[in-house]
């Protein structure tokens, strides 16, 4: 898997303090599917902004959560455990009354298979000491199924067709 440091958006060379860390994955296949793409995370202050380029979907509504354990191994993606839930809560839609921290949400694949997601929060950090925010050592699951944002404790979301490992 690949795993860099991306360069930071204009401005950055020149106010490299106000710029914060990001980073950059490919996404893995799994569950002998074809699903590409990548991943990167950039944290900018007390926000982390993620933004999601996936390749090879079926058209259509996917799932995307963090789950609690940053390991690919498993063909079917089930190495990283279950969605990651640091406040313990039911699962549910992103800022409604239960979520779990990992519960991005879906995505839309268009009929090319190709589906784009930015999402930001401050909820979240890249590498800080507050184990109820780090998402690094974490997985990120893309699903091949959307998510009903209802059902407990997966939403429903069927298999898992990509993989990354936040490290
Ligand atoms: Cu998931
Ligand atoms: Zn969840």
């Amino acid at each position: 898997m690949k795993l860099q440091t991306i360069t930071l958006l204009a401005g950055c060379a020149l106010a490299a303090a106000s710029c914060g860390t990001g980073k950059m994955y490919s996404i893995m296949p799994k569950s002998n599917t074809q699903t590409g793409g990548t991943a990167k995370f950039i944290q900018k202050g007390n926000e982390v902004m993620m933004k999601l380029e996936v390749t090879n979907l079926t058209p259509g509504i996917h799932a995307v959560h963090i789950h609690e354990k940053g390991d690919c191994s498993a063909p079917d993606g089930t190495s990283t455990g279950g969605h990651w839930n640091p406040s313990k809560n039911d699962h549910g839609k992103w800022g409604n009354e239960h979520f779990h921290m990992g519960d991005i949400g879906n995505l839309v694949a268009d009929e090319s298979g190709k589906a784009t997601l930015t999402f930001k929060t401050d909820k979240w950090c890249l590498g800080c000491t507050d184990e109820s925010k780090n998402i690094i050592g974490k997985g990120m699951i893309v699903h091949a199924a959307a998510d009903d944002f209802h059902t407990q404790p997966t939403g429903n979301a069927g298999g898992r067709v990509g993989c990354i490992e936040i490290k």
